[in-house]
């Protein structure tokens, strides 16, 4: 009874006060441990635990896959940690001793800078506007910008066109809607350069037989906040009425199946918070009223996100139902993990719908893309790793991660266009 009583006092410490954001918050000595999952009270006790605890952060939830989720602790709470998986029978594996270290290699380039935009480091959001405005002007042609709309904090969200003349069928790919995953611009980035100055038969063919509208940065407040105050954000800026608690996970904020199954949380201090409505959040709002007004010209929607190596299909709001193409959408998804595997670097990613493989996730973008849009090809992409570095991934790795992109896109396009869409 009394360790009852302990374990209630736990999760109530946790909970309680907020950060401060002043200077750029540091993460000495924090730890990210793997949990493996036996039964279901275990989960229900870790969820409980880390929904809404300061002193927690969910790095990657709980799959029916692995049976494994990822947590970030607050060294003044590992004492506490450890009773509790203790108590609880809870096998666990240290992933990162200390993610401040992480954060601080993270920082250094990977090669010589020669002072031009490359892919040996991350980029702020400033940086990489400045290097989109010199890809529109070097190509004026081919390229044209277009804007998303504001972000909560007044920054325009952009996008590039990337076209080579009239009526060809549009992809659209969304980037960096959590914040803290920076290996999705960069890789945007790179994939943008790509298509615009690659030599190479199957990139000519890709940059050429269809329209591009790639928005590497569309959480542009988040993103900047991770950058200048807390390298670990991932929700938008929007404070909350009710809450000191700031943001909304913008992946569960659009208006289809909304807050549906548990796939997402109605708490503000969560980092699932759905929001007190669908499209509380400006950023997802414009988002969806931007495809809506393309909505004729793109069949291919894509979500870049970190971390796991997985190829995500719809739906994401139930694992009871599957999409009538279901099956195409496999056969599409193990074209795209099988070219990656193909690779020197052999990097193994499984494909599968989102809620059968990886979690519910309800109100996100492809979902909303898919059911309200109707178009019936839409991913998302979790890039690299799967929890060595999680959403610090070195900038060595940035490189490889764009090649296993290019490869997948390659083969996913062009299986997509096999099975008669895009035509
Ligand atoms: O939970 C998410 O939003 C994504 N994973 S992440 O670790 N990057 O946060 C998965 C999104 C799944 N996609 C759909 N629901 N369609
Ligand atoms: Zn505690
Ligand atoms: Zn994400």
């Amino acid at each position: 009874m009394r360790l009852i009583w302990l374990l209630a006092a736990c999760v109530v410490l946790a909970s309680a006060g907020t950060s401060q954001d002043t200077a750029q918050r540091r993460y000495d000595d924090y730890r990210v441990y793997e949990l493996t999952i036996s039964n279901n009270i275990q989960l229900k006790l870790i969820e409980k635990l880390t929904e809404v605890s300061q002193k927690y952060d969910v790095w990657k939830e709980y799959d029916a896959y692995s049976k494994e989720l990822h947590v970030m602790v607050d060294p003044a709470e590992l004492q506490h940690l450890r009773l509790f998986l203790k108590l609880f029978g809870i096998s666990n594996e240290l992933l990162i001793p200390d993610v401040q270290a992480l954060i601080d290699a993270e920082q250094v380039p990977s090669g010589r800078e020669s002072g031009a935009f490359g892919w040996t480091r991350y980029y702020e959001l400033e940086e990489i506007e400045a290097w989109l405005d010199g890809i529109l002007a070097a190509y004026p042609t081919v390229t044209e910008q277009f804007v998303v709309g504001q972000s909560y904090e007044g920054r325009r969200i952009r996008g590039i066109k990337i076209s080579h003349g009239a009526n060809k069928r549009g992809i659209f790919i969304e980037s960096n809607i959590h914040a803290r995953e920076w290996i999705t611009s960069a890789s945007a980035t790179w994939f943008i350069n790509e298509l615009l100055s690659s030599q190479q038969t199957e990139v000519r063919q890709l940059a050429e037989n269809y329209d591009w509208y790639i928005v590497p940065v569309f959480n542009v407040d988040g993103f900047e906040y991770s950058h200048r105050k807390n390298r670990m954000w991932r929700k938008t800026r929007q404070p909350h009425a009710t809450s000191a608690c700031i943001g909304v996970d913008g992946n569960r904020n659009f208006d289809s199946h909304w807050m549906a199954n548990n796939g997402a949380s109605d708490q503000p201090c969560s980092e699932t918070y759905a929001g007190d409505v669908a499209f509380s959040e400006p950023e997802a709002k414009a988002l969806a009223e931007y495809l809506t007004s393309i909505r004729e010209k793109f069949d291919v929607y894509l979500s870049f996100h970190s971390y796991g190596q997985w190829l995500l299909s719809p739906y994401g709001h139930t694992k009871d139902e599957f999409p009538e193409n279901y099956e195409q959408l496999q056969e599409i998804g193990s074209a795209f993990t099988e070219a990656i595997r193909s690779l020197p670097y052999a990097t193994p990613y499984v494909r599968g719908s989102t809620a059968s493989t990886l979690y519910v996730a309800s109100g996100s973008s492809v979902d909303w893309v898919f059911n309200e849009l109707e178009k019936k090809v839409g991913y998302t992409i979790e890039f690299r790793d799967k929890g060595r570095y999680g959403f610090v991934l070195p900038p060595a790795q940035i490189q490889a991660n764009c090649e296993e992109l290019m490869a997948g896109m390659i083969a996913l396009i062009q299986k997509t266009r096999e099975l008669g869409y895009l035509a």
